[in-house]
């Protein structure tokens, strides 16, 4: 059972737990792969921001997403799987994002990281 005097204690901190998670932004992304393309093409992401990608492989072939310029990627993964690859945005500018499985990236999988 909680008391009146807990209950105001509870209240008295909920601004600062709002204000906190303001400051603690992060974003969601689902990128899905097939052949041979990512969708969507660019991502768009703020400064700072934690980023949590969920790569979803709806082809037929084995795909991964790779970031090359932050050393960050998810694992090869195959048909009808999916990989989380997380990460802090890094400064403001357009980062590559490949699959390095063999030929994917020649044959069209590539997308943009845009950090705003
Ligand atoms: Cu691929």
């Amino acid at each position: 059972m909680s008391s009146p005097r807990d209950t105001i204690a509870r209240l008295a901190a909920a601004p600062l737990a709002l204000a906190w998670a303001a400051s603690a932004a992060a974003a969601d992304v689902t990128l899905t792969a097939s052949e041979f393309a990512f969708e969507p093409g660019t991502v768009t992401v703020e400064e700072g921001e934690r980023v949590r990608v969920v790569l979803e492989n709806m082809g037929v072939l084995a795909h991964n997403v790779t970031i090359p310029a932050l050393d960050a990627g998810t694992a090869t993964i195959q048909s009808a799987k999916a990989a989380v690859v997380e990460f802090t945005a890094p400064e403001p500018g357009r980062y590559e994002i490949v699959c390095t499985v063999p030929g994917h990236e020649e044959a069209g999988m590539r997308a943009t990281l845009r950090v705003e």
